[in-house]
């Protein structure tokens, strides 16, 4: 063990190898951890409101929570996807899905927040999401849960319509050299529940694969209903040739409503956009699209080796993982050496599409990742192992332990053309007798292990934040210096900035009362507020000035019912407070910004309705009125 403490210990003042961007499952937040130490850098609030930050409290980050069903304040995080370039992390995104009120969002890699938030209409559960292109050309987001999808008279159906009228869908999403996401096209499929998915990348740039389950089409008793059959599908999706339909006019134009969120970096506000359409195409209709592949038995992971040429299927209630060939799916579509169809899709023969099965490689294998020097590693659910097998022989080479109950695995670079390899990081579903416990819940886990040598060495455990489920590493030199340090306090285009202690004011617009503070170490300006009435909405539009790096100022007042702000330099945050009682409330700063820290304090004078004290506010004493 002694060699393991060597290989994770990054001495004092040292800094990781590794950016870790960890999905937080069901927590809706992204945690960024340093590797190898499992060391926390940073929990990125992204579909749950964080009152650590004030996101999603404040004016400016409430609309990035804004969905078709309003403002919803959480989600279920599930997967990672760094953008690409060539097939390589560029360093510039991180995009994650927000599983239950299907949304995807774009994380900026040089502030580390969520920049945009784009809902998915027509989508159940947005699972199979956010996988990514190997030029970050297209995101996907593709449903878990089939629905009826249309108006009002083609989703109040029956729910045992299903096989009439369940449809799953695939979303498409452009992604700007800006990042901006846009829906692309939507392609609209039988009901099934798609689960996960990979884009081809080298020869198979062009192509996407999604594991499909449920093929039986149940909707009821799933654990059982939807385990009948040998074999569900992965299904191979040419999106070059959906490109081509879009072009020459196939796309049909339908109403959806749903949600784009955009963080303004000028103005340091985010704006929410009520989108009312997107582009649908139906590959039944319009073939070439999409073909199916038969996959043993209740696929979860569908992965795409570095090469571009071998695509894994991970059957959970398989007993082999069966590796398919990119060349010879591509030659099974041209020869139409089809078994049959499924609901209209082309079903490809499973023997044609094989390259060969890895045999008795453990239980319940979920998911596999690669290092780049020809081996694979997957994870077993139940037989709670890792398995390294040979992409070319198949054949198993090493076997390591869990504790306990893995789900996803993470090399760094694991899903790109070229890995980073080195480490390999599971994450478990369970720890049982691995921590000290904490009551009813446990901590979830991630483990670490060394994969340099020909065996994996398991080195370090350390808890994660949420429930782990993907994650994606990539070395830090490629980001940390393009860290922001401040925002230019010059070009901050918020409509309510105070860009010097002399511009603070209060100014009352009806019983809207609006004060432009400041804040600098040590002191807020006005720090003393008089004429505000009960009945009134108050608005603090805190500007922090400084330009310095590594110096928030936090605002706080007593009896806020949504949360602290915390105001970088140079940016701008309001916190809205409607006084519930007559009386002097103090506020002050929550972040120990100086040595003064505990003097960054203020106070707010509330008078009732019918009083007639003026609107006043000053800095120092006596009072300027
Ligand atoms: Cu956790 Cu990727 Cu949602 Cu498998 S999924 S573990
Ligand atoms: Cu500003 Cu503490």
């Amino acid at each position: 063990m002694g060699d393991a403490a060597s290989k994770v210990f990054v001495a004092p003042g040292k800094y990781d190898e590794f950016y870790d961007i960890v999905s937080g499952g069901f927590n809706g937040q992204i945690s960024v951890v340093g590797l190898p130490s499992g060391r926390v850098l940073r929990i990125v609030p992204v579909f749950s409101a964080q009152p650590e930050n004030g996101y999603g409290f404040s004016e400016e980050t409430k609309p990035m929570l804004n969905t078709s069903h309003g403002y919803v304040p959480w989600d279920d995080l599930h997967h990672i996807a760094l953008s690409q370039t060539k097939g390589e992390h560029d360093g510039r995104w991180a995009f994650a899905n927000g599983n239950n009120t299907p949304r995807i969002a774009r994380i900026d890699l040089t502030t580390f927040e969520t920049a945009e938030i784009l809902e998915i209409p027509n989508c159940g559960g947005n699972h199979s999401s956010p996988f990514i292109t190997e030029n970050s050309e297209y995101i996907v987001a593709s449903s878990r849960f089939s629905v009826p999808v249309g108006d009002d008279k083609a989703t109040d159906v029956p729910i045992n319509t299903y096989k009439e009228n369940f449809k799953g869908t695939v979303s498409f999403i452009s992604v700007g050299e800006d990042g901006n996401m846009k829906i692309a096209f939507q392609l609209v499929t039988p009901g099934v529940n798609f689960d996960l998915s990979r884009a081809g990348k080298g020869p198979s740039h062009g192509w996407f694969f999604f594991s499909c389950y449920n093929t039986e089409q149940a909707y009821s008793l799933l654990e059982v209903n939807a385990s009948q059959k040998d074999k569900d599908f992965i299904m191979a999706v040419n999106w070059k040739k959906a490109e081509q339909y879009i072009k020459e006019g196939k796309g049909k134009t339908v109403k959806s409503r749903y949600a784009h969120n955009k963080m303004h970096h000028d103005t340091h506000m985010a704006v929410s956009t009520m989108m009312e359409e997107v582009l649908q195409l139906d590959p039944i209709a319009l073939k070439d699209i999409i073909y199916f592949i038969p996959c043993p038995k209740s696929p979860h992971g569908c992965d795409v080796d570095p090469s571009g040429e071998y695509i894994v299927g991970s059957g959970k209630l398989a007993a082999l993982i069966p590796v398919f060939s990119f060349t010879k799916i591509m030659k099974a579509i041209a020869d139409k050496d089809f078994e049959g169809d499924f609901s209209g899709i082309p079903v490809i023969r499973y023997e044609t599409a094989l390259h060969g099965v890895v045999e008795k490689p453990g239980l319940g294998p979920l998911h596999t990742e690669f290092d780049g020097k020809g081996n694979a590693y997957t994870s077993m659910f139940v037989s709670s192992e890792i398995v390294k097998w040979d992409l070319k022989t198949l054949q198993v080479l090493d076997r390591a332990p869990t504790y306990y109950s893995v789900g996803h695995l993470s090399i760094p670079g694991g899903p790109t053309a070229k890995p980073h390899g080195k480490y390999l990081v599971a994450y478990n579903k369970i720890t049982k007798d691995r921590y000290l416990p904490t009551g009813p819940e446990l901590c979830q886990s991630a483990q670490l292990y060394d994969i340099s040598g020909d065996k994996m060495q398991l080195i370090l455990d350390f808890p994660t934040i949420g429930e782990p489920h993907y994650a994606e590493a990539i070395p830090a030199s490629m980001i940390k210096d393009k860290q922001v340090k401040f925002f230019k306090l010059e070009e901050n285009k918020h409509p309510y900035v105070t860009k010097g202690e002399a511009d603070s004011k209060v100014v009352r617009e009806g019983n809207k009362v609006h004060v432009y503070m400041t804040s600098i170490r040590s002191h807020f300006s006005p720090d003393n507020i008089e004429g505000v009435k009960m009945g009134d909405e108050v608005y603090f539009h805190v500007t922090n000035l400084e330009q310095d790096w590594d110096v928030p100022h936090g605002f706080a007042i007593k009896g806020a019912n949504n949360a602290e702000i915390l105001i970088m330099p140079g940016s701008t945050q309001t916190l809205k407070w409607i006084p519930d009682h007559v009386g002097v409330t103090p506020f002050y700063c929550t972040d120990f910004c100086s040595a003064l820290h505990q003097e960054m304090q203020g106070y707010i004078r509330v008078s009732p309705t019918n009083s007639t004290v003026p609107i006043s506010f000053s800095l120092g004493m006596p009072s300027k009125k």
